[in-house]
């Protein structure tokens, strides 16, 4: 499947808070009720379209146990978003972000957009962080922020889009820079077929895209 752009993601955060199930639900529309705990860096992808144009989105879902944190510290440099994930329900994973921003500043690129996700909604009877507090924390690290459940799929939807359309906007506004082989996005290669009225033979041409 041919695409117009490729855009990186990687989603980092404590272990448990749900990170592999964001991606499932986002890839696969499912939800698992076990913890699978991811060992060093999976991934999955799916294409989305935003103004048109395919956008194939390739995500690295990493471990969040401390024993990985060196391993999936070399896939934040090549990534374009990030979401940023704890659970509602946990308080000392909400704690433990500023932890995690630290090794986000240290080792990604400067255009890295990230997005603070407070995952499983669903619990509010268990909450142990409030919307209004996440939402100050987001404010105040530059980052925007959403509330999602993998379980019932709320927001998920928007949380991967939203990144993904954030920055295609920067692509097109020229706030990001294409070129440069750390900013987690890659031109894809579309086949556009031309009429050329001296050849019999309709040419085939590959592009970039827009
Ligand atoms: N109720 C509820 N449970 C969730 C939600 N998201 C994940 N879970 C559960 O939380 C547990 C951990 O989910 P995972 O997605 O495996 O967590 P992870 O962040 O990938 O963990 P690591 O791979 O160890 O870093 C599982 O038992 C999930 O079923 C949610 O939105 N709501
Ligand atoms: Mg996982």
């Amino acid at each position: 499947m041919s695409f117009h752009y490729l855009f990186k993601f990687i989603i980092i955060g404590d272990s448990a808070v749900g990170k592999s199930c964001l991606l499932l639900q986002f890839t696969d529309n499912r939800f698992q009720t076990t913890h699978d705990l991811t060992v060093g860096v999976e991934f999955g992808a799916r294409l989305v379209k935003i103004d048109n144009k395919n956008i194939k989105l390739q995500i690295w879902d990493t471990a969040g146990q401390e024993t990985f944190r060196s391993i999936t510290r070399n896939y934040y440099r090549g990534a374009a978003g990030a979401l940023l994930v704890y659970d509602i329900t946990r308080r000392e994973t909400f704690e433990h972000l500023t932890s995690w921003l630290e090794d986000t500043t240290n080792n990604s690129n400067p255009n890295l957009n990230i997005l603070l996700v407070g995952n499983k909604s669903d619990l509010e009877e268990n909450r142990a962080v409030s919307f209004e507090e996440g939402l100050n924390f987001a404010k105040e690290n530059g980052m925007r922020f959403i509330e999602t459940s993998a379980k019932t799929a709320l927001n998920v939807e928007k949380a991967f889009m939203e990144t993904a359309e954030a920055i295609y906007q920067n692509i097109k506004n020229g706030e990001i820079s294409v070129d440069n082989e750390n900013s987690g996005i890659k031109i894809g290669t579309t086949e556009i077929y031309e009429y050329d009225s001296d050849n019999e033979n309709s040419k085939e041409k590959s592009g970039g895209c827009c």
